[in-house]
Parts: structure tokens; C-alpha cells; sequence
């Protein structure tokens, strides 16, 4: 299949570009480079050096059989972006490529703005080029748990079937995202349905939760050249990756608030077969489908407890705190995210155990000298 991967330099995109090129896809890999450049900005780089995408592709390239096509573009550049799907004409378009960072779509106005202007602009450029240039293929958009919130009642996969005043419709199910970047994805999401919906594109949008991880089958290849921007600081870095980042470097394992907040997850290997097994299973034209996209799902006390039992069974020390919740979010809630649609087509979900949770602190401990413990505490508060 002709795969564009959108984003293809991140934290996902690299190890889902590596993965499909492997499986025998014929891979083209975009990105603008602009999470680089914000982590280093914001003096957050990640765990290991990564090598400047042109250098990793080459070496990808030289050593396996299946090639990368990539290029350095930008979603907002409509012109070049068109000239790509009019090249290409892409199958599958697997979009990661927007700012990922809660906290800093909250650091300020200019990056609230810069998020939004990035992510809802950029993903709207792709729903034009594709109108216009390659109808028939199929979107394979990343959005977030976080767009749900946190409802009193269950989450449903994106749609809501509702009885008002004894009349009945299904109507996306009701958002209340808490950042401008959780927002952002929002206003993706209702721009998909409208295109699908007017125009007859086709979409699969999946609701992530947060991902944890350091390796893939593609990055145990060679680890030194192709690892994926791990990011363990309080901009960039999911709470998993950084509870596992501060018990390597024996710091408290730092839960916000009370610790009750339930959240869903997923390791990156999981990511990577949630991405497989939607574009293997595309919808039809004019469709807009929504998967929830995890594995599991846990309060953020039951995660650091998870934490410190493989702790305790390594005879590791550690220490949870619990720290001023610097963000606006409910402590204290209902969860119930259904995520019956990606499992009954076939995800097999990996498990936080004490095997995988192992792994990431082997690595971490490895390249402990690398950790910035600075970049450890939170200093954007949603408030201020
Ligand atoms: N948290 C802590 N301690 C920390 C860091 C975070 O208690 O040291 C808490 C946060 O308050 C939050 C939860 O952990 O309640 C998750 O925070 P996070 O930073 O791991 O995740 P989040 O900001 O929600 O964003 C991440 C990714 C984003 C993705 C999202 C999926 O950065 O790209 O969309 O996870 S979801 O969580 O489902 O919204």
C-alpha cells in the first residue's frame, strides 16, 4: 500500500514509518521538524540524540531492504503539500504531524495560537489537498482521549446516540477537552465529519490516550541510529515516560493533585498496530469513523503504584509525591471509555507489567548522564 506518513520525524511517526516500510509498504515521510525546534527553544531534548531525520532515513535506507521516502514540509505550505498527493496519491494518510504538548498550548497566548494555527490549519490544508488530489484515500487522523474529558457518563467511540423530548438522533459525542491543545484536535475532528459529510472523503480518527514506551521492533534493530525522540520533561513528556524517567534517577515520582484522575494509555507498540489494523480495515467513502485508541486505563495512583511494585520487586528505591496540580482538571470522576472497535479488529492489548515497564528503565538507566533533572518539574500552570 502507498502509506504518507505525516509527522514522520516524531516520537510516533518515526517508529510507524520504519514499521510500515518493514511490513513491504511503500512509505513517503513528511515532517516540518517543528518539535525539534520547540524541545530545543525550550532547552527539552530527549532522552538519547537523534539523528537529524535526512541522516536517520539514510541510514535506514543503506542497511534495509524496504525503503523510506521522506521530505522536510510543512502542512501549512498547501502548495507543496498539494503537490505531493498529486505525486504520490497516496492510499493511506496516517496524520500525526501536530504540536502534542498540553502544557504548551497553555504556556501562553502565542503558543495557544501557534497551536491551533498549526494543528487546525495544517489538518484542514490536508482535507482540501485531499479532496482534490486523492478523494478515495483514507485519513487515518490522530486525536486524543483528552477531547472527551472526563463525562459522568460512559465515552462511546466518537458518536453518542441521544432521546430528546421523545425524538431520537446520533449525534459526535459531546466534547470537553481541558487545553488549547486537546481543543485543537476538536476542531480536527469536527472538520473531518464535515468533509466526510459533504464531501465523501473517508476518515478514521483515533482517539488516543497517552502513550508510554522506548522501544519497537524497527528501533531494536539498531538503537544508537534509529530510537525515537523519548521525552521524559514536563512539556513533552507522558506520565508514564516520566515516572519511570524520575524513579531511574531516584526523584519523586511526581502525581498531580489528589491522583485520582483516570486516564487511558497504550504502549507505542500498540500505537503502531492501532495504525495497522485502521488502515488495514479502511471505512467507506464518506464515512467518518472513530476508534478509541488504548489498551488500558488506570487512575494516576494506580499507575505510580504499578511504578513502585516493580520498584519494590527490584529492590529499587522510590517515592511518590504528590505535587499542586498545576492544570485545571477533575480530581475526583466518573471513566468509563469503551474501546471495543480497534479489539475486535484484532489489537491484542499490551499490558504496563513489570516486563515492560522494565524495559524502559533498563534504557533510561543506560543513558541516565543524558536526563536533564531541571526539565523534571512542572513550571507551566494552566492558570497563569
Ligand atoms: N500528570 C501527573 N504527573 C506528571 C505529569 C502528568 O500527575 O508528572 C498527570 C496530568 O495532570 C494528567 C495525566 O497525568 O492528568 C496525563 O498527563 P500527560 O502529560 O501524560 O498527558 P496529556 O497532557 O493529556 O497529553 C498526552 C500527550 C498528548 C496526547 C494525550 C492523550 O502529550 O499528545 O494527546 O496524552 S490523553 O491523555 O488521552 O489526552
Amino acid at each position: 500500500m502507498k502509506i504518507l506518513i505525516l509527522g514522520g520525524d516524531g516520537y510516533l511517526g518515526w517508529p510507524t514509518s520504519m514499521h510500515l516500510a518493514n511490513e513491504g509498504h511503500e512509505v513517503y515521510s513528511i515532517d516540518n521538524l517543528s518539535k525539534r525546534k520547540i524541545a530545543s527553544e525550550h532547552g527539552v531534548e530527549p532522552l538519547n540524540i537523534i539523528k537529524p531525520f535526512n541522516e536517520r532515513v539514510k541510514i535506514w535506507n543503506k542497511n534495509q531492504k524496504n525503503k523510506i521516502k521522506h521530505m522536510i514540509s510543512d502542512l501549512l505550505n498547501y502548495k507543496v503539500l498539494c503537490e505531493i498527493l498529486k505525486e504520490f496519491k497516496p492510499e493511506t494518510i496516517i496524520h500525526y504531524a501536530e504540536q502534542p504538548s498540553a502544557p504548551y498550548s497553555m504556556a501562553s497566548r502565542e503558543k495557544a495560537v501557534f497551536t491551533q494555527h498549526n494543528n487546525v490549519i495544517g489538518n484542514l490544508n490536508l482535507l482540501f489537498a485531499m479532496k482534490k488530489y486523492c478523494p478515495d484515500s483514507h485519513l487515518v487522523k490522530l486525536g486524543t482521549m483528552g477531547e472527551y474529558g472526563t463525562p459522568n457518563i460512559d465515552i462511546e467511540e466518537g458518536w453518542l446516540n441521544i432521546e430528546h423530548n421523545g425524538r431520537k438522533d446520533k449525534v459526535l459525542y459531546p466534547k470537553k477537552p481541558g487545553s488549547f491543545y486537546h481543543l485543537s484536535k476538536v476542531h480536527d475532528s469536527a472538520n473531518i465529519e464535515f468533509a466526510c459529510r459533504i464531501w465523501g472523503l473517508r476518515c478514521t480518527d483515533l482517539n488516543q490516550g497517552f502513550v508510554y514506551g522506548i522501544s519497537t521492533k524497527e528501533i531494536d534493530l539498531d538503537y544508537d541510529n534509529l530510537s525515537t525522540a523519548f521525552h521524559y520533561d514536563s512539556i513533552f513528556g507522558t506520565i508514564i515516560n516520566r515516572f519511570i524517567t524520575q524513579l531511574a534517577t531516584e526523584r519523586d515520582m511526581t502525581v498531580y493533585g489528589k491522583g485520582n484522575q483516570k486516564r487511558a494509555f497504550l504502549n507505542i507498540i500498540d500505537t503502531i498496530n492501532c495504525v495497522k489494523i485502521a488502515s488495514d480495515n479502511p471505512p467507506k467513502s464518506g464515512e467518518f469513523r472513530v476508534f478509541n485508541q488504548f489498551s488500558e486505563f488506570s487512575s494516576l495512583n494506580e499507575i505510580s503504584k504499578r511504578i513502585e511494585s516493580y520498584a519494590t520487586a527490584n529492590k529499587i528505591k522510590s517515592k511518590i509525591s504528590h505535587i499542586k496540580n498545576p492544570r485545571i482538571e477533575d480530581e475526583d470522576h466518573y471513566y468509563n471509555p469503551k474501546n471495543t472497535s480497534l479489539i475486535s479488529l484484532g489489537l491484542k492489548p499490551i499490558i504496563m507489567d513489570n516486563e515492560q515497564i522494565d524495559k524502559i528503565y533498563k534504557v533510561i538507566k543506560k543513558n541516565q548522564e543524558r536526563v536533564n533533572l531541571d526539565t523534571l518539574n512542572p513550571d507551566i500552570n494552566w492558570k497563569n
